[in-house]
């Protein structure tokens, strides 16, 4: 796919989003669209993953840290192939292992997760793995910026720089909101250059919702050879509809009939334009 046809499938899969979220009225509808386009540039430029691939050793593996954006990741998942898009009809109903979070029951999920926090320390274990037995495949997580508040992000982060992981490449989702308001006012995260470089880490800034600057990006990690490379992705909370966008209450909120209908246009506008 080249960058038009990403970008268009980028609002084309947040329109599925949207409708799972109203469809269930639940859903983390804010960081799903902010992170679509790091998904949509790992899911069909860059990683070695396919539903022919869940069990081959060799895979690329992901881990979405911030686990409340998992209806972005069902969208992607079910339109690589993993599982039919008619699963997507029992996101959040009784019984159904389409939870709010992500589970390993799900086809092309290698781990729960949801409680922020973890996925980098599993990922410095995977990426540690592949090391140790020589394994070509790399690792792969994106962090919400809120999320860089938990201490035990910051134990990965020196994990793998100690380990020299130039297997392991984190994103940074840094949309400046997180659940409760502003990044800065919450727990203030502007030295992130310093931070993760004081870690030994090789630090990339990327346009965070531009497919060609996060492929760019991606290229340029693959290239570091003895330090793991963050990313950090200038994201907008919310990005591909205006009046979610930037708006912390959005974290989590459901649309009503009218915006949903008002949503949905601005998708459909957005995905005509970017062909
Ligand atoms: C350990 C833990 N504490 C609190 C929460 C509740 N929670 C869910 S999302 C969220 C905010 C996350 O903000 P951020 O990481 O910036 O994500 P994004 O803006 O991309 O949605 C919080 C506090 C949680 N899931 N896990
Ligand atoms: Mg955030």
């Amino acid at each position: 796919m080249n960058t038009k046809e990403l970008t268009a499938k980028s609002f084309e899969l947040r329109r599925v989003v949207l409708d799972m979220i109203y469809r269930t009225k639940t859903g983390h509808i804010g960081g799903d669209f902010s992170v679509m386009d790091i998904l949509v540039t790992l899911y069909y430029r860059q990683m070695h993953v396919g539903p022919e691939l869940v069990s081959d050793p060799n895979r690329d593996r992901f881990i979405l840290s911030k686990g409340h954006s998992v209806e972005a990741l069902y969208a992607v998942l079910s339109d690589r192939g993993f599982f039919p898009e008619t699963d997507l009809l029992t996101y959040s109903q009784f019984g159904s292992k389409y939870i709010g979070h992500p589970n390993n029951k799900v086809s092309g999920i290698e781990m729960n997760s949801g409680s922020l926090g973890h996925g980098l320390s599993l990922s410095v274990g995977m990426a540690l793995a592949a090391k140790m037995d020589g394994a070509p495949y790399r690792v792969y997580t994106v962090m919400g910026d809120g999320e860089l508040a938990e201490g035990s992000v910051w134990e990965g982060a020196m994990a793998a720089g100690h380990y020299h992981l130039e297997n392991l490449t984190a994103f940074v989702d840094r949309n400046r909101l997180q659940i409760s308001g502003g990044t800065e006012q919450v727990m203030a995260q502007d030295n992130l250059d310093a931070r993760w470089s004081a870690f030994g880490w090789n630090v990339l800034h990327a346009a965070g919702n531009d497919v060609a600057a996060l492929d760019a990006a991606v290229e340029q990690a693959k290239a570091c050879k003895g330090k793991p490379t963050v990313i950090l992705a200038d994201t907008i909370k919310g990005y591909g509809v205006s009046f979610i966008e930037n708006q912390a209450g959005w974290h989590h909120r459901v649309p009503t009939e009218e915006e949903y209908q008002k949503a949905a246009a601005e998708l459909g506008e957005r995905m005509v334009n970017a062909q």
